[in-house]
């Protein structure tokens, strides 16, 4: 099914020139950009983005990183984009993330794991209308389409 899913590079990526090279795993991987840009995250959005975790005892922390710094926020467009991009990310702490995900070879700690991204339908859809306005995200088609996903229906 084709989907679209919100990632972000959080600023311990960007911090650690790894913007290019996450991004770069992604677009390997055939998903399309279909937005993205560069933010300096008030505390407002980012509570919002956090608010499951609002009760947890790591909530503070997590706002005051990710709005540390710039973070890069992107929607990727893909079959089965939420759980590949998941995938890609490895899991949440670092040390169980398998070699190979971005976090399994890129990160250490939990709090400093570099990406996020949506992990339903329901979130991903929640998550791209808190962090981009429709004009923001593109539709367009891309010549190597055809030799990475199978024919429309
Ligand atoms: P994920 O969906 O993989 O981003 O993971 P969660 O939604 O469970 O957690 C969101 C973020 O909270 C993590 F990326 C890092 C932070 N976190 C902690 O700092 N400590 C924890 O014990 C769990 C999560």
């Amino acid at each position: 099914m084709n989907e679209r899913t919100l990632v972000l590079i959080k600023p311990d990526g960007v911090q650690r020139l790894l913007t290019g090279r996450i991004l770069a795993r992604y677009e390997d991987r055939g998903l399309k950009l279909v937005g993205l840009k560069l933010i300096r995250v008030e505390a407002d959005l980012a509570e919002r983005h956090y608010a499951v975790h609002r009760e947890k005892a790591f909530f503070r922390g997590l706002v005051d990183f990710i709005t540390s710094a710039p973070l890069v926020a992107a929607v990727l467009e893909g079959p089965n984009a939420i759980a590949v991009v998941r995938a890609m990310n490895g899991a949440t702490r670092p040390h169980e993330a398998a070699p190979g995900s971005i976090r399994g070879d890129f990160a250490l700690e939990t709090a400093q794991n570099l990406v996020h991204a949506s992990d339903s339908a329901d979130n991903a859809a929640a998550e791209i209308d808190l962090w981009f306005t429709p004009a923001e995200l593109l539709d367009y088609g891309r010549e190597i389409d055809r030799w990475v996903l199978a024919p429309e229906e």
